[in-house]
């Protein structure tokens, strides 16, 4: 059977891609891929051409949005926190005794059923709100089996739901309590995980927690630089609260990205600009954390870094599924522009999670990923803050979000095409 081919219509097409980054005109896809996009009113040969026309003429298309820094996989959530921050503790002091520890336990205790159950149920909140592809990290295993699992599931979870995802390893999260030291633990994943994980193709990247008191800069240095030699691209959480040195690290080892960034140094961020290093930043992070620091957006953006914007969803730093929430922060945090932000949610965040070459741009051969909003152009997307402005959500050329509702059938034929492609 022929693929069908859709034109869609629209007066603020953002494609994300420098060469048109603006379009008031049509975009034409044929099965997952994207055919063109052009300025004016399309011919009647085009429209002839074409199976079905939507019309998005007063709605915002953009390339599907990218969600480049999740830890997706957990158990049991830590809403007991709350009480804590609001009489002043402060994340590390919280981390001591609960934190990350606890939701390790709970992620410990929990089937696989529920980890399942409860990764759809995020991934399906993610792609109402936007979001066609998204990194997702383990971390909240520590052991061998539960790190194993939590990186299996996010193999199977494509099978199950629309959003692509990209596997991370962040074994190095935080030393478990079998460890008497992060040494021993970093021995530990150098030597008995990095090849399992290598051996059963189950992480594209391994991440490292790199903060003082959880991995110094150099425990941090010895596992990136054995993931690199077992063939893992890297990504780094650094600086984010104590100035380590961490965003250097990742752009001296060429790191694929380096995140959170809040208190790195002008040294670094020209050392980030010269290796291309991503800066993924988590403003709704410093905002849930009820830290006034963001990271420094501007300066990095004037420095030539790449710079991405991420949803971090955890159970304790972010649990917030919304990518417009980081977008709604980096503008009124941040400071940065519409078009600033919608680049990051898409062409950069692509670059974060080594994917530039297909998706995060609207443009010819590149997938048919589109998130369109509710909204007439950019400015008012960022403007009308606090609502979902999703209205329509297309995956690999399949309209799975109708007028802000999955459809069931679309979400299916992706899933058929996804099982023949891979027979
Ligand atoms: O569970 O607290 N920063 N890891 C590093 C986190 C936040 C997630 C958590
Ligand atoms: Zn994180």
């Amino acid at each position: 059977m022929k693929n069908k081919r859709s034109l869609i219509l629209s007066h603020s097409i953002f494609t994300a891609d420098p060469q048109q980054e603006k379009v008031d005109g049509y975009l034409l896809m044929e099965g997952q891929r994207l055919l063109d996009v052009k300025p004016g009113t399309p011919s009647e040969e085009v429209l002839k051409s074409v199976d079905e026309m939507l019309d998005f003429r007063n709605k915002t298309v953009c390339p599907g949005l990218i969600d480049p820094h999740t830890h997706l996989i957990f158990g049991g959530s830590r809403e007991n926190e709350l009480a804590l921050k609001l009489a002043g503790a402060s994340y590390m002091e919280i981390h001591k005794e609960g934190g990350i520890k606890s939701t390790v336990r709970k992620t410990r205790e929990a089937s696989l059923d529920e980890l399942r159950h409860k990764a759809l149920k995020s991934l399906e909140s993610m792609l109402l709100h936007g979001t066609t592809t998204v990194e997702a990290k383990s971390g909240y295993g520590l052991d061998k089996e539960t790190e194993l699992r939590s990186l299996r599931l996010i193999r199977e979870l494509p099978q199950l739901q629309a959003l692509d995802l990209i596997p991370t390893y962040l074994g190095a999260h935080d030393v478990p309590p079998e460890f008497d030291s992060a040494e021993q633990y970093a021995d530990f994943i150098i030597e008995e995980m990095l090849p399992l994980v290598k051996k059963e193709d189950l992480a594209q990247f391994v991440d490292i927690f790199c903060e003082k008191g959880i991995f110094e800069l150099e425990t941090s240095r010895r596992i990136a630089e054995a993931a690199k030699a077992e063939g893992f691209k890297l990504k780094i959480h650094a600086d984010e609260i104590a100035p380590l040195g961490g965003a250097g690290l990742a752009a001296d080892l060429h790191a694929t990205s380096a995140e959170h960034l809040m208190s790195i140094s002008d040294q670094d961020i020209h050392k980030m600009a010269a290796s291309g290093t991503v800066a993924v930043l988590l403003p709704a992070t410093s905002y849930f954390l009820m830290v006034k620091d963001f990271a420094p957006a501007r300066k990095m953006l004037e420095a030539g870094v790449h710079v991405a914007l991420a949803s971090d969803f955890n159970p304790g730093s972010s649990p917030c599924e919304n990518l417009q929430m980081a977008m709604f922060m980096a503008c009124y945090e941040m400071k940065l522009t519409p078009e600033e932000i919608l680049r990051a949610v898409t062409r950069e965040a692509a670059r974060a999670i080594s994917r530039e070459d297909e998706i995060g741009q609207l443009k010819k051969g590149f997938l048919a990923d589109i998130t369109v909003f509710d909204a007439p152009s950019p400015a008012y997307l960022l403007y009308h803050f606090g609502i979902n402005s999703v209205c329509d959500v297309f995956k690999s050329g399949e309209h799975v979000v109708r007028n802000g509702c999955i459809s069931t059938a679309a979400v299916a034929s992706l899933l058929a095409s996804r099982r023949g492609a891979e027979q």
